[in-house]
């Protein structure tokens, strides 16, 4: 039997005797003895078992085709659930529905005992999820590369309105269902030791590595289940673990009890998902899992090129490496190396095919995020590869001595090596040398990265440096996460929409119909009550579907300033008690948001909002307007309530500094309005729904440069705005932890001593302005609708799958293959 959309043989008695054979052999349970979790094991192999089927097939008619393909590097993977959407991309959520009702079971059940993989930190991870999942879309030959960590990223909980960290260890004790191991991929790496001269048959004299130790990469593949097709693309993900005997220098020497302590530190390589969103914390293990992945990358990329019978001469013909910030540009050096040292290449035959494979998306412009390693480290654990990468900048210092002749202040600026008491190795700059196409993540951040971060590179290298604005994938952001209004709208325009996102545009026509309206907000009505039921029950908070939900979701960040949202809570709460001729309609404020672990400030804010939540929910004087919601532990799985549940996107980083952000894409699509600053993807949401549509404020960037370039004086704004001093006051006050003032006082200290970095109080008044406009508009429930209406239907631009077309026709120059 087969259905519209189906994209796999289905049989649905096969397939319940595949969950049951699995309850039994795989889980060792009886239907009997089985509990919801070992069901929805089952369930997953089952469903496995047939992707994996087209994985390997899909594999073999790549390689049959010896076609273009693209290899997506990355540290980080936040792919979230599979189960569901994998589902949905087979065509089979119906009948998998129905098959598992018959077992006495409900599906929705079952996927909710999914734990999320959290492989990622927040947006780079997610997008590196998001393309994988358009790349299989639309049929674009790809492989993702990432780490297979034993430990995702942390879970959150609360204590006493602290932040405490759990480990995460996301596969269980009986492993996740939909992973395979693949033991003939295995790869092995080497690490430490030194270089050597030696005279090779020829009589040339040649330089090679010779590592101090080896560890072993174990792949396991994650099926990336193309929508509506047959194709399957793996996410190979790999585990390090460390052959017997380990250290051999050590082991050699005697020290057979060292050698073993050894296996203990390679076994850590893999262990953990270091946590830190838009921060390099410059640690020695972080180094050794970023050789590690592109050492294992690298060399299955070349097996697959020779196991399709290709020469190395060919491999820019046949392979582009996509590099997800300058995590993984280790595999620079590290195919020169093969190419020279193994496959005996001179150095420009290996830097005309190196040069022409490698690519490079720049996601940030802050400083402390720019990777740089200390050259001594470097040296000591990959010394080859700093040899090289030595050379690359001789080669590189030579091209501009050539442009500027006898200018040492721009060579000092571009050099891939930082001078210095410790000299570093600035990755960013290795990357914009060594491959043909730098891009930044949307229009603005584009253009800043040429303006501002490589203006010198730009004129170097005049085409290398592009845009591709970021996308989400709207089967997992919209079809999955908000099947309410998926109906809607399948309804208005039909179903290809989740294949093409542009036909929403189609509904704009009934953003004026009073009856579609009534049911757009019915729609968003239901999503909140489903956001408040898991709110009461998981929180124990009651929330009050007509107020407005206020939704901040994202890491938590000075540069993304939930303090300033925070301080507008605090304006409120200021107003309510002491201006009696203020009103305002109620509204939830909901946050989300992880801090990094070392990350003081952010882990204050934390503090700071659940104290402030614990008040004002509990005060009666306030009746009932003003609600906060900290809700522990974001991730994606949670992100998939709370959007289709949003009013109003808060999107408020300090202009500039932003590169993209793609939360905001995901609340306009599912209709929230977004509050925003001229930042990021923003800029390019406001193009499309007009500025009627959304809600701006804020200094723009240049604004930004040059108030701080004047210097930015905090005080001046807090002696001249009674409201913004009101509010700060009261963090200084103990209205919010009673008996203990001075708890939250670090923040207004930041803001007013510390000079307040991000501009939070430049940037407050127009901010209020902005909700009070927001609370106007709210109120007038038809204009609202009109609006909301409109987000929905003109951001189709911000679909992952055009993201991927940009990188296919301007970077990667693919063919999509249809899998047979
Ligand atoms: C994030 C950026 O902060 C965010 O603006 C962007 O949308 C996302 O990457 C995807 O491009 N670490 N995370 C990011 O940058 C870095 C570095």
């Amino acid at each position: 039997m087969t259905t519209r959309g189906q994209t796999q043989q289905f049989d649905k008695a096969l397939f319940k005797a595949s969950v049951e054979k699995h309850l039994v052999t795989t889980y060792a349970k009886t239907p009997e003895t089985a509990d919801s979790r070992s069901w929805y094991l089952a369930v997953g192999k089952a469903l496995a078992e047939i992707s994996t089927g087209s994985l390997l097939e899909t594999e073999k008619q790549l390689a049959e085709q010896n076609v273009r393909s693209v290899n997506y590097l990355s540290l980080e993977f936040l792919i979230g659930r599979l189960t569901g959407n994998n589902l949905i991309s087979m065509g089979l959520y119906e009948e998998v529905s129905a098959a598992v009702e018959e077992l006495g079971l409900n599906l929705t059940d079952l996927l909710e005992e999914e734990r999320d993989p959290a492989l990622g930190n927040g947006g780079l991870g997610r997008l590196a999820a998001c393309f994988m999942d358009s790349l299989a879309a639309q049929e674009y030959p790809a492989v993702g590369y990432g780490l297979h960590y034993e430990y995702g990223l942390f879970s959150q909980s609360f204590e006493g309105g602290h932040q405490v960290e759990v480990p995460d260890a996301w596969r269980g004790i009986e492993g996740y269902p939909w992973e395979v191991v693949r033991p003939e991929l295995g790869q092995t790496v080497g690490l430490f030791g030194s270089v050597e001269t030696y005279t090779d048959k020829a009589g040339t004299s040649c330089r090679r590595w010779v590592p101090a130790m080896t560890v072993e990469g174990v792949a396991w593949d994650l099926p990336i289940v193309g929508y509506d097709n047959k194709s399957v693309y793996p996410l190979r993900l790999w585990e390090c673990r460390s052959p017997a005997p380990f250290n051999l220098a050590r082991f050699n020497d005697g020290d057979y009890v060292g050698a073993q302590y050894g296996q203990l530190e390679a076994g850590n390589v893999t262990k953990v998902l270091y946590p830190n969103d838009n921060h390099d914390q410059g640690k020695t293990l972080r180094l050794m899992q970023q050789y590690f992945h592109c050492a294992c990358s690298i060399a299955d990329i070349l097996r697959r090129h020779f196991a399709a019978g290709n020469k190395i001469e060919d491999l820019a013909k046949l392979e582009s490496i996509q590099l997800n910030d300058t995590h993984p540009t280790i595999a620079i050096p590290e195919l020169m190396r093969i190419l020279i040292d193994e496959h005996k290449l001179g150095w420009d035959a290996a830097w005309a095919i190196s040069s022409k494979v490698f690519a490079y998306t720049n996601h940030t412009l802050l400083p402390e995020a720019l990777e740089r390693w200390s050259e001594s480290l470097i040296a000591d654990m990959l010394p080859r590869h700093m040899e090289i990468i030595f050379e690359i900048n001789h080669r590189f210092m030579t091209l501009v001595e050539e442009k500027w002749p006898g200018n040492n202040e721009i060579k000092r600026k571009l050099s891939i090596i930082e001078e210095g008491q410790q000299r570093m190795v600035r990755m960013a700059n290795l990357c914009v040398v060594s491959t043909y196409a730098v891009n930044g993540v949307a229009a603005l951040h584009s253009e800043l990265v040429k303006r501002d971060l490589f203006p010198e590179f730009n004129e170097l290298f005049p085409g290398r440096l592009h845009n591709v604005t970021n996308g989400v994938t709207p089967r997992r952001w919209l079809k999955f996460c908000n099947p309410g209004l998926t109906e809607l709208v399948n309804e208005k325009i039909g179903t290809e929409w989740p294949a093409k996102l542009e036909q929403l545009s189609g509904l704009a026509k009934f953003a004026e119909d009073k009856k579609f309206q009534k049911r757009y907000l019915a729609v968003k009505k239901d999503n909140k009550q489903r956001f408040a039921d898991w709110v009461q029950d998981n929180m124990g908070i009651e929330l009050d579907t007509n107020a407005i939900f206020d939704v901040q979701i994202k890491r938590l960040h000075e540069y993304k300033r939930q303090h300033l949202n925070l301080l507008h809570i605090l304006s409120l709460y200021h107003r309510l008690l002491n201006e009696p001729t203020f009103d305002m309609h109620p509204r939830v404020f909901i946050f989300a948001a992880k801090a990094a672990p070392g990350y003081a400030l952010a882990k204050d804010i934390i503090f700071a909002i659940n104290k402030v939540a614990d008040k004002v929910n509990n005060d009666p004087r306030l009746g009932g307007k003003l609600k906060v919601v900290f809700v522990p532990d974001y991730r994606v799985s949670l992100a998939e309530i709370i959007i289709p549940a949003a009013d109003v996107s808060e999107q408020i980083s300090t202009a500039g500094l932003e590169a993209s952000g793609t939360g905001n894409m995901k609340l306009a699509l599912n209709g929230a309005l977004t509050i925003g600053t001229m930042d990021g993807a923003n800029v390019e949401i406001r193009e499309e729904v007009g500025d009627e549509n959304i809600f701006i404020f804020g200094l723009l960037v240049d604004e930004v440069l040059k108030q701080k370039e004047e210097g930015h004086d905090p005080y001046r704004y807090y002696h001249a705005d009674s409201l913004l001093r009101a509010s700060l006051d009261l963090l200084n006050t103990d209205e919010f932890t009673p008996g203990n003032p001075g708890q939250l006082s670090a923040i207004r200290q930041n803001l007013l001593d510390g000079g307040d970095p991000y501009l939070v109080l430049a940037d407050f008044a127009d901010y209020v302005k902005a909700h009070e406009k927001i609370d106007a508009e709210y109120r007038d429930q038809a204009t609202w609708a009109r609006k909301t209406i409109l987000n929905t239907a003109l951001v189709g631009k911000f679909s992952s799958d055009r993201s991927i077309r940009d990188y296919v026709n301007n970077i990667w120059k693919l063919k999509a293959v249809s899998v047979k």
